[in-house]
Formats: structure tokens, C-alpha cells, sequence
């Protein structure tokens, strides 16, 4: 298991769908505060350039913290920040096409929405998977929830070998929900961006999860 995956509970994301390119400074800086594990940088609407600028604001803060920066997409960006991370969807090519781009050192994720697609992410070479969609959600608009009731099939077969991030529509008031159906490792991104005090609603969700 990657070292600096290996305690990570809590996978936050700064999503430029909820917070302003001028902003996401501050939400980082707001979500490690709070005990984030993982900060990951994804702007689905907007151009490489704002992602370059915004990475290359994030990363420092996110190194000073010890917590890993992983850029959504774009391969060679995140190789030409540095970054720590590249995650990747289903239709987003094979690990092995990214490895070329960002080398051997580089983690790199892939989201999954089925028990299938995580054992063939595990094959495959991925260093975590995003599972998911738990619930439907506004921040992935057009997918299903999948439910709850694979997850711990999922932990034990996958788990084992590399962190499953359970994903989608989990909140601090389902988190006990969802750990009681077996996530050990969670992804939280609306409820943590759009709380009042992204900082304090972090440090909740972290409790949480991390309660035995
Ligand atoms: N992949 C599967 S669900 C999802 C992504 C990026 C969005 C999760 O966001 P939220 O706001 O925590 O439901
Ligand atoms: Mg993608």
C-alpha cells in the first residue's frame, strides 16, 4: 500500500464547482486545518490554465501539511506541477498511458462504481479507488447511487490490498451510515465545502471516520 495513503481516512476535494478559483486557497487551507488526509484539486468547467495557477497555490500549502495534492485529469499538468497524485475516471485511459506521462513515483486513482470495476482497478495497477457514488449527487450529476450494500465486500477483497475511498453523497449526517456498512476511508466534498466552517466540518467528519 502507497506510504502516504496507507493512514488516510478522510479525501477531501476542492471542487471549483462550489468554490471560486479565487477561494480554493483558503477552502485547502480550511480542509487540511480540519484534518483533511488528501487534498485533491478538481475543476471540471474550467481551462487548464486555471488549474495550473490555482495546483501550483495549493501545492506548497498542501506539502507544508505533510497531505498529498492529487489533480483530477490532466496528466501532463500534474507531472509539470509536481503534484503528488493524478486521479482518473473510467473513460479516462489505461494507468499504464498516465505512468508514461507522470512516471513510476506518482499515485495515481481511479473511480469506480461497481464491485467489478474495483477488482479490475486493483488489477490494473491503481494505487486507491473511488467508490462510488454511494447516494446520487449534485457533484456528479447523471449517475446513480450504488448503495451501500457492497461495500464491505469491496473493503475486504480490494481494501485489503490498496485504500478504497467510498464517494457520493456522504455527509456528516449519514457518515455513521456508511462506516457502519463497512467504509473504513471516505471522500466528502459538498458537505464539507458548503458548511459554514469548512474547517470545524472537516474535523467532525474526520472524528467520525476515524471511530474504531
Ligand atoms: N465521483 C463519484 S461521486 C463524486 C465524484 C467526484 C462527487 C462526490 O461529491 P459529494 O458532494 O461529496 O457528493
Ligand atoms: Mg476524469
Amino acid at each position: 500500500m502507497h506510504p502516504q495513503l496507507s493512514s488516510a481516512r478522510l479525501y477531501a476535494i476542492v471542487d471549483l464547482g462550489y468554490v471560486a478559483p479565487a477561494a480554493a486557497a483558503q477552502a485547502a487551507t480550511e480542509l487540511i486545518a480540519g484534518g483533511a488526509d488528501i487534498v485533491q484539486l478538481r475543476a471540471k468547467e474550467q481551462g487548464e490554465a486555471v488549474i495550473r495557477e490555482i495546483g501550483g497555490k495549493l501545492l506548497p500549502l498542501c506539502r507544508s501539511a505533510g497531505v498529498p495534492l492529487v489533480i483530477n485529469d490532466f496528466p501532463e499538468l500534474a507531472a509539470e506541477l509536481g503534484a503528488d497524485g493524478l486521479h482518473l475516471g473510467q473513460d479516462d485511459g489505461a494507468l499504464e498511458a498516465a505512468r508514461k506521462i507522470v512516471g513510476g513515483r506518482m499515485i495515481i486513482g481511479r473511480s469506480t462504481h461497481s464491485p467489478e470495476q474495483a477488482r479490475a482497478a486493483l488489477a490494473e495497477g491503481f494505487d486507491y479507488i473511488g467508490f462510488g457514488p454511494l447516494f446520487p449527487t449534485p457533484t456528479k450529476l447523471g449517475r446513480p447511487g450504488i448503495g451501500l450494500e457492497n461495500i464491505a465486500a469491496v473493503e475486504r477483497e480490494v481494501g485489503a490490498r490498496i485504500p478504497v475511498f467510498c464517494i457520493g453523497g456522504i455527509k456528516r449526517g449519514n457518515l455513521a451510515e456508511v462506516t457502519a456498512a463497512g467504509a473504513r476511508r471516505v471522500v466528502i466534498v459538498s458537505d464539507l465545502l458548503q458548511a459554514a466552517d469548512i474547517a470545524a466540518a472537516t474535523r467532525e467528519a474526520k472524528a467520525t471516520v476515524t471511530t474504531p
